[in-house]
């Protein structure tokens, strides 16, 4: 064989076996999926990683916690632990700090982690207080706090009281929703009051009741800001219970078809949708990539909103992120 066919027939076998190693990588890697709860969000999220499992032929194994907490996504973390055959965890952290020990324990025993929607420490896994995971993969949510503030101050006309519904303190995502929303209104709307947040623990029935006590104590409350699934249905619901849908304006995160129902009745001004399906596939991704020795992975992947209105709402370039689980 003349030498240049010779050098082309090595290079051949050698791109071959790196294909064959990376397809390997694949195929024996197994990734376990824990999200934060039971919710419209992370079905759309666990769409994703499914589709990209297919897609990359990789096995994954899903544990859903039935409620949002430290007590009860622990125990389904400690089980995936103990499983003894996932290479990677892609999680979504119900507590910034409480859940680090666990998810610590994990990478101690061989399984590297992704964190989709939530994150741990303050979420820079540069520099900040946990480094550990690979990366975080979710929204930019303290500027979706922003944007739902801005999107309530102009309902309201700028001026008036206005009431945060959130579900629990210490985690990332809704922590930053408060945080840029209280931010947004301090800084450009000097005539807006805010009250709250109050803490419903993911409930709706509880976000619903506290909600109707802010209305009865505020009579002239203008807005509300509901910054979960479960906390804007909830505060939704006290609204019109209370005879005032369409009168006090509501910013819902989360573009659940409930959410999207209130809006088509002119009960909810703003719906915010995240792309829980991108974070779910592009973590499997991630974690396929890192199998087959990718080194460069970001550090955080922020996966973008499509803000709906009732002028947008049935132009398919924003109504295709409308949480459809099914
Ligand atoms: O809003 C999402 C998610 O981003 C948040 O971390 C927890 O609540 C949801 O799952 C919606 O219920």
């Amino acid at each position: 064989m003349a030498k240049r066919h010779l050098i082309a027939a090595f290079a051949a076998a050698t791109l071959l076996a790196v294909g064959a190693n990376a397809a390997s990588a694949q195929e024996n890697i197994k990734i376990g999926f824990l999200p934060g709860v039971v919710d419209p969000f992370y079905q759309v999220m666990e769409l994703g990683v499914n589709k990209a499992a297919k897609d990359l032929g990789i096995e994954v194994v899903t544990q859903v916690p039935p409620t949002w907490g430290v007590e009860a996504q622990t125990p389904l973390l400690n089980a995936m632990i103990a499983r003894g055959d996932l290479n990677y965890i892609i999680t979504a952290p119900v507590d910034k700090d409480q859940m680090v020990p666990a998810l610590q324990a994990a990478l101690d025993a061989g399984i590297k982690v992704i964190t989709v929607d939530t994150f741990l420490g303050d979420g820079d896994y540069v520099n900040g207080p946990v480094t550990f995971p690979i990366s975080y993969i979710g929204s930019d949510n303290v500027e979706g706090g922003r944007i739902s503030a801005r999107g309530l101050a102009k309902a309201i006309g700028g001026k008036g009281t206005v009431y945060i519904n959130s579900t629990n303190p210490n985690v990332s995502s809704v922590e930053g929703r408060e945080q840029g929303f209280k931010e947004e209104m301090a800084k450009d709307y000097p005539d807006i009051t805010v009250l709250g947040p109050d803490y419903n623990l993911d409930d709706p029935n509880k976000a619903a009741q506290q909600t109707a006590a802010v209305l009865e104590q505020h009579p002239d409350l203008a807005g509300v800001f509901g910054t979960n699934v479960f906390s804007a249905q909830g505060a939704g619901n006290a609204v019109v219970n209370a005879g005032l849908g369409g009168h006090v304006q509501v910013v819902a995160y989360d573009a659940t078809k409930d959410a999207i129902e209130s809006l088509n009745k002119g009960d909810v001004t703003l719906v915010l949708a995240q792309k829980p399906f991108d974070m779910g596939y592009l973590a499997v991704e991630f974690a396929a990539a890192d199998a087959a020795g990718v080194t460069s992975l970001p550090k955080r992947v922020q996966t973008g909103f499509a803000i709906i209105d009732k002028d947008n709402v049935d132009d398919p370039n924003y109504s295709r992120f409308i949480y459809k689980a099914e």
